[in-house]
């Protein structure tokens, strides 16, 4: 028999996309998309779908309940930039939703757990080079924070209950099919949409932030391999260091440039979130995922802007 699967937070930006792919996976009745709001008619059509709000105790229950999920994938979080607008709801969300679906997951005896961690947990002391799967850890926004308590937690379950709880620190995911939810990599996708609409974008970032980043793609790719890898191969229970490419606002327009020659980028006065990118590392060494299960992005800098501009002008959104 196929497990069954719940995402919760499947309607964000990574939860459209793995909820469709795990729907071409498995049978697609026994992958239950479950959020605080109603998904949009296609993804309501192609599968169960389930009102959860994480934070609901009562109702995490019934719906574990409900089907007995063998694997649970937990998306729901507020990002970096609105976390900072509402510290506590973001502490909250972010970690009493983690606790109330490990204690869940141990008692409903899930297979597996899915937590996405983030390069957030960095901070303005970690290396910012090749930034290394252990270092100095000094998050200094309420997300990194609570993402950096994660993975203590999820390596905690795991020792304490033998909870089998997988995670990546996901760097900025680039994607068309749904927008971003208020992170500070933001503007990597803005961009696309206005570079097809007005051939000009105001950054929020400086010219020269290099930050790390990966195609939609290759995240769920990567996802799931760690999720269907030989669990004796799965060496770090925190979560792992998780990498694509790495570019800056400048080099990313220049690229856009390239399909769009009219194409103008501008530099807005700078915001919170400056500060915040000037927190995280350039790019990130993943050597652990590469060795442990294997991980290869596909995804460099020519063809994630060909996908994304492909993909947007193809009026798909
Ligand atoms: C954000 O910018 O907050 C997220 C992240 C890097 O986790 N995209």
């Amino acid at each position: 028999m196929e497990p069954n699967i719940l995402i919760i937070g499947a309607n964000g930006q990574i939860g459209t996309e793995l909820t469709s792919k795990l729907r071409e996976i498995y049978p697609p009745n026994q992958v239950v998309a479950c959020d605080i709001r109603r998904p949009d008619y296609d993804t309501l059509n192609a599968g169960p779908f389930e009102f959860v709000n994480v934070l609901d105790k009562e109702n995490v229950k019934q719906v574990f309940l409900k089907y007995r999920p063998q694997q649970v994938y937990l998306l729901a979080a507020l990002l970096s930039a609105t976390g900072e607008q509402n510290p506590k709801l973001a502490w909250d969300l972010n970690m009493n939703g983690l606790l109330n679906v490990l204690d869940f997951a141990v008692e409903f005896k899930v297979a597996k757990v899915y937590w996405p961690s983030s390069i957030a947990v960095f901070g303005p002391n970690s290396p910012k080079k090749n930034t290394p799967q252990f270092c100095v850890m000094d998050p200094n926004t309420v997300y990194g924070i609570s993402k950096l308590a994660g993975e203590r937690w999820c390596q905690y379950y795991y020792k304490r209950f033998d909870l089998d709880v997988r995670s990546l620190r996901y760097p900025g995911l680039i994607s068309w099919k749904a927008m971003p939810g208020g992170g500070t990599t933001d503007y990597a996708i803005h961009i696309f949409h206005e570079a097809l609409k007005k051939q000009s974008y105001s950054s929020f970032l400086a010219a020269d932030t290099v930050l790390p980043m990966m195609y939609m793609d290759d995240a769920i790719r990567g996802t799931i391999e760690l999720m269907d890898a030989d669990e004796a191969n799965i060496n770090i229970r925190s979560s792992y260091n998780f990498a694509g490419l790495s570019f800056s606002p400048k080099t990313l327009a220049e690229e856009i440039q390239k399909h769009i020659p009219s194409f103008k980028m501008h530099y807005k006065k700078h915001d919170e979130r400056q500060e915040i990118a000037n927190s995280w590392p350039h790019n990130i060494d993943d050597s652990d995922a590469k060795k442990d299960w294997a991980w290869k992005p596909e995804f460099n800098l020519d063809k994630l802007t060909l996908a994304m501009l492909e993909n947007l002008k193809g009026g798909k959104r």
